[in-house]
């Protein structure tokens, strides 16, 4: 395959003003019939030949101004339809014949559960007709879909419905006009016979909008949330960001195979079911939150990222990083910052940062790619909203927003780069951003080395912070980035202490924002009579890993005493990660420290505190982050280790875990306050420890719970509790009724399939096996693949990485066996393989033997040879 380098950037020859399409739906294939109406860009030089993009196209006819182009006036080149020579303005005819049903790669227009859909982004729209597929082609776009009037009832486009009507044989149509112009990436169609949910927004300048929701009708009572999610996210970014809603309609419709989470095509956002239909019977809490969130990123992408979209796909974190920041921002909002904050900041650490030291590493811009939806990665979402943020808290709120004003007046209807925002951020605040760019430039996730020393006769204190950016494929010796390293000094009493930075300087401000932009970075802090405790990076201000030898005792000190919560959380963290890897390769009895059973005996009895903050300090480390934190990673012994704390903890604090579960039983109705989360989610936690040391008395609170539960949380946080304890038979008992009840709804079915797949008690290779031959498995739905072979392979380690290889070679021929019917979703998949340098020689031999294996599949997609080749180079 071919490499695609950002250097190489050309502006297209030609331009689009305007498409008309005319889709002819049928169940054996659809006829697409476009006309674009075309110019060369005065932009770049005349005489260039016209270049189209296709992919799986059947070319049935195409004309130049009304002439029929014969055989030799074009070349068919496979991906690429090439008309040498056009006038300077023209209209050109296509007629495409495709076949959605036979579309298994999900990309272009295909079938789920019997109705047609669309998915375009990245480079989906070739696969519906030849189209110059690239995002700084931007057009208005008309388009009537056409289809049996009974069994597709509902069709959809994007924009405002502007003719409908009957038509022969049953069958009707809907003509849809988008004003706006846009990128084809940003189209959409639906059609198949959905049920519709109305509701209205009046925006800020009074007007009304009407909101519409489309899904099967089996999903009518699972719509209200996201609909309500919908109405807060429009109001927010009116109020946060001054963005109204621009089109008379907003419409979202739910499909059932999805190759991502959802799609922003403009007024007609498209959602993977998982991520948009919800009820209190079968949404946990986390899938509400999950819901809320990813709503509220595709409606601000109608400004981040429809409005003002990207140049090229280089530019992509342009509009996910913003977005992912602006949907972080909004969730901060709707419930705790410092939550959200823990939440964003592990995935971070565990997933982008692993990312960011493998061999696929790559700057949030990258300069190359060989297949782009590999790019939709955690460093470009991600790390790109980290970035956003770090421009956002040098600023400083007000200027941050005279910035994002800017850039969406500048480039109101435009394709632009990244350079363009930190532009609009560096016009608007007078602020210098050059030395910030290199963010954008070099991939890896720098290291901020911390000492101190105090001087007791002088009451100074000193810290001397150094950075380095680790290597990554093809970039070496990189340059100082500009990191904004917020910080706190506390006393022994745990005051925060004035940070005056020179002896005159009496009542300086408690926290600081360092501007580290050297390698090494010195400062002074006066006026101290004792050795303060450094409280670094806090809120986790910039995406580095701090390196500074914390005693247990400083962390236990910082988990109590510091005002910053992310760092109270993260001190318990740090101390936690010490105490288990002390512990790896230690005999089953070795002594566990009892300091922090004290501490979480004082967290589990501490209810004066956030009680949100406190379920999330009482979860230890993931195995996933403990594999990160270490080189040549054992995992095994890592689960090992993990497990001797956690049921060493369990059995010390078996009388508090019990009274925590007691103390936030609920009394009233379901609720999806913070609070009401924080006590389901604390006694869920209680309930998870106690089945860990096969607890009886939580055993019988356990099967209470799980036939009694109200809402989702409660009865899947027992029956993942269940199937993680040595008590077999209730575990299967359990797992019999859990899904009797809810077989017929494939979301629970999916939490079925994932509580199984990644628990090392009944997730074992053979009872994946087993997983994948049940009737409700199924390899065309994403999902389904996902919660069965993604959940072993990404969160069941210690059955993935079983001795003898077996996990690898699996994971292996299920990415073989995939890559041909669905290759965005292989490539996925490879995912736990390709940091095999990572691990311990016993492991790592075989997991590149298992990419061996891949590399060694005859007709390897693009997606998965991309990922396989740069792993092994
Ligand atoms: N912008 C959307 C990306 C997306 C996508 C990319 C590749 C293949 C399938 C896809 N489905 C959706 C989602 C988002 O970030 O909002
Ligand atoms: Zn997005």
């Amino acid at each position: 395959p071919q490499t695609i380098y950002l250097s190489d950037y050309k502006a297209p020859a030609f331009l689009v003003d305007q498409v008309d399409l005319c889709f002819e739906l049928f169940e054996d294939g659809a006829r697409v019939h476009s006309t674009l109406s075309m110019r060369q860009n005065p932009e770049s030089g005349s005489g260039a030949p016209l270049e189209l993009h296709g992919d799986s196209l059947k070319l049935e006819f195409l004309a130049l101004n009304g002439t029929p182009l014969l055989a030799g006036a074009y070349q068919d080149e496979g991906d690429k339809l090439v008309i040498p020579e056009v006038p300077a303005e023209f209209e050109l005819a296509v007629v495409t014949w495709i076949e959605p049903q036979n579309n298994t790669r999900l990309e272009g227009l295909y079938k789920s559960s019997g109705m047609f859909c669309t998915q375009c982004e990245a480079e989906g729209f070739r696969c519906i007709t030849y189209y110059p597929d690239r995002p700084d082609v931007m057009a208005r776009f008309r388009t009537r879909v056409e289809a049996d009037k009974s069994a597709y009832p509902v069709l959809l486009s994007n924009g405002n419905p502007v003719e409908q009507g009957d038509l022969d044989n049953g069958r009707h149509f809907v003509t849809w006009e988008d004003p706006f112009p846009k990128p084809a990436y940003l189209f959409a169609l639906v059609a198949g016979d959905l049920l519709e949910k109305r509701d209205t927004f009046s925006t800020c300048s009074g007007r009304n909008i009407e909101l519409r929701m489309y899904v099967e009708p089996r999903n009518s009572e699972k719509c209200e949330y996201a609909m309500d999610a919908l109405k807060r996210s429009m109001r927010w970014d009116e109020e946060v960001y001054g963005r109204e809603y621009d089109l008379d309609i907003f419409m979202i419709v739910a499909v059932d195979d999805f190759n991502m989470g959802a799609m922003e095509n403009k007024g007609l956002n498209i959602f993977n079911s998982s991520c948009v239909l919800a009820s209190q019977d079968t949404a946990t809490d986390a899938a509400f939150q999950r819901i809320e969130a990813i709503v509220a990123h595709e409606y601000f992408h109608n400004w981040s990222g429809n409005r003002v979209t990207c140049r090229d796909w280089f530019q992509l974190s342009l509009k996910e990083g913003f977005t992912v920041f602006r949907d972080s921002q909004f969730s901060a909002d709707m419930g705790s910052p410092t939550v959200k904050r823990i939440e964003d900041v592990t995935l971070l650490r565990t997933a982008q940062f692993a990312e960011d030291a493998g061999p696929m590493a790559h700057p949030i811009r990258p300069a190359s790619y060989m297949e782009i939806t590999n790019f939709y990665t955690l460093t470009i979402y991600e790390k790109g909203a980290e970035v956003v943020r770090m421009i956002h808290n040098l600023l400083g709120e007000e200027l941050f927003r005279k910035g994002s004003d800017l850039y969406f007046e500048r480039h109101d209807g435009q394709a632009v780069t990244t350079d363009d925002f930190v532009r609009a951020m560096e016009d608007a605040s007078g602020r210098d951003l050059s030395q910030f760019r290199l963010w954008y430039e070099q991939a890896g996730t720098p290291v901020v080395a911390v000492t101190d020393d105090y001087d007791e006769s002088r009451g100074v204190y000193r810290l001397t912070i150094r950075q380095s950016i680790p290597n990554t494929p093809g970039q070496t010796d990189k340059k100082p980035q500009h990191i904004p390293f917020a910080i706190g000094l506390l006393n022994s009493a745990g005051d925060p202490l004035p940070l005056n930075l020179n002896a005159e300087e009496r009542n300086g401000p408690l926290e600081r924002v360092l501007e580290l932009t050297e390698t090494e970075h010195s400062v002074e802090f006066h006026g101290l009579p004792e050795r303060p405790v450094p409280s670094l990076l806090r809120d986790f201000s910039a995406p580095v890993r701090v390196q500074y030898p914390w005693t247990r005792e400083q962390l236990l000190f910082l988990m109590s005493h510091d005002p910053d919560g992310f760092n109270r959380w993260d001190a318990g963290q740090r101390l936690a990660v010490d105490v288990i890897q002390s512990l790896l390769g230690a005999p089953d009895d070795a002594a566990v420290e009892p300091r922090l059973v004290e501490a979480y005996r004082h967290l589990l009895n501490d209810i004066e505190l956030d009680q949100a903050l406190v379920a999330k300090m009482l979860l230890l480390p993931s195995e996933a982050y403990l594999v990160e934190l270490s080189d040549q990673a054992d995992v095994p012994a890592i689960h090992d280790a993990r497990e001797q704390v956690m049921k060493h903890l369990a059995h010390a604090l078996r009388d508090e875990l019990v009274a925590c579960y007691q103390r936030n039983l609920d009394q009233g109705d379901y609720q999806l306050s913070s609070e009401a989360i924080a006590r389901r989610s604390l006694r869920n936690i209680a309930l998870a420890w106690l089945l860990h040391i096969d607890d009886e008395q939580a055993l019988a609170l356990a099967g209470e719970q799980f036939d009694n539960a109200d809402n989702m949380t409660d009865r899947l946080g027992a029956l993942r509790a269940l199937v993680n304890s040595g008590f077999e038979h209730e575990r299967n008992q359990a797992l019999a009724a859990f899904y009797q009840r809810f077989s017929e709804d494939p979301q629970v079915v999916e939490l079925w399939f994932s509580v199984q797949a990644s628990s090392d008690r009944a997730g074992q290779l053979p009872q994946i096996q087993q997983l994948l031959q049940h009737p409700a498995f199924d390899w065309k739905n994403p999902n389904k693949v996902r919660s069965v072979v993604g959940a072993f392979a990404g969160q069941n380690l210690a059955a993935f990485h079983s001795p003898d290889g077996s996990g690898y070679q699996f994971l292996a021929e299920q990415v073989c066996r995939l890559d041909d019917s669905n290759p965005q979703i292989a490539a996925r998949l490879v995912s736990p393989l390709t940091r095999w340098k990572k691990f311990a020689p016993h492991y790592c031999e075989q997991m590149k033997a298992a990419l061996e294996r891949i590399r060694d599949k005859s007709e390897l997609s693009r997606d998965v040879y991309e990922v396989v080749h740069k792993s092994l180079a």
